[in-house]
């Protein structure tokens, strides 16, 4: 059983990006420039912006992060997106999600320019990865797909199963698996809450992606020996024997599930790391031009 670190693979990928960013500063080229809006005081999106933000420090990037109060208007957050939209030094940018409820993600990921939406949220990098024209990808699936090229993960021809129909993350990482390329060509089943005799279609999988929010849904009875594992869940449980009452799982009782694993990512310290570092990847391909020219 190989764990995949997603924190160390992480780290090796960010001094990859640093050194390109130093060559980029001795060229004296512009410096990748990343800004994320944070609406409202949602404790764990205050976490994520700010690893956001630590990464781009971390491998040289500038960053900017725009905070708005909870009670921001739809209007005045499509106004900060037009402004990033318009600012010139300004290569990619990220509205943080979840929003306020009386805010329509979905007007204002629209509103976002595709060539600076570097979350890959936008109908036209969605549709461009769906197509397999070059796009931005979503930070979740395309650290996974970094995390199994990385690790040499073979998926020509195996059965991937993806729990979880999400935008963000179950719907692409089921279209990238089943794409041909270095990582991809699987056989996909994509499985959800309607789905009927679900144990026993992700017992046949050889790939388990799971992205549903469940704490420790995957149990060990649900998987094949030398299953390869990918948990995407965050889940914060009550927990009295911790110190802080609580501690964070993921959508795989990973204790028992971890033995009958050939590859299994860890919560915390998986796919976390990844998508951040994805983002970081997405932004240096903005400043490159490398997707829209
Ligand atoms: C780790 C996210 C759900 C909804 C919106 C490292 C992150 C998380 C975990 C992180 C996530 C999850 C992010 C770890 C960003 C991943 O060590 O395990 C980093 O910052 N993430 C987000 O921006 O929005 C979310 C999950």
């Amino acid at each position: 059983m190989t764990i995949i670190d997603g924190k160390k693979l992480s780290e090796i990928i960010k001094t990859e990006v640093a050194q390109e960013v130093n060559e980029i500063k001795a060229k004296g080229s512009k410096v990748p420039h990343l800004a994320a809006v944070l609406v409202g005081d949602d404790p764990a999106s205050q976490v994520y912006v700010r690893n956001k933000v630590r990464s781009c420090e971390d491998v040289g990037f500038k960053s900017t992060l725009i905070r708005k109060d909870a009670n921001t208007t739809e209007a005045e957050l499509l106004e900060v997106v037009t402004m990033l939209n318009n600012d010139t030094d300004i290569d990619g940018f990220i509205v943080q999600l979840p929003l306020p409820k009386h805010i329509n993600e979905e007007r204002v990921t629209l509103a976002i320019d595709p060539k600076k939406d570097v979350d890959g949220f936008h109908p036209v990098n969605f549709g461009r990865m769906a197509l397999g024209l070059p796009s931005y990808l979503p930070a979740t699936p395309f650290g996974i797909m970094t995390m199994l090229e990385r690790y040499g993960v073979e998926t020509a021809g195996k059965n991937a199963v993806v729990i979880g129909r999400s935008n963000i993350v179950g719907t692409p990482m089921a279209i990238l698996l089943s794409r041909k390329g270095k990582v991809g060509d699987c056989t996909v089943t994509l499985v959800h809450s309607r789905t009927k005799n679900m144990p026993d279609i992700v017992r046949s999988a050889d790939i388990i992606v799971a992205a549903i929010g469940k704490p420790e849904f995957v149990t060990a009875d649900m998987v094949k020996d030398g299953a390869v594992v990918i948990d995407v869940g965050i889940n914060r449980i009550d927990d009295p024997t911790h110190p802080k009452g609580s501690r964070l799982v993921g959508d795989v009782a990973y204790k028992e599930v971890a033995p009958k694993c050939s590859f299994i990512t860890p919560v915390p310290g998986g796919v976390g790391p990844m998508t951040v570092m994805s983002l970081i990847m997405n932004t240096l391909k903005a400043s490159r031009k490398e997707i829209y020219g």
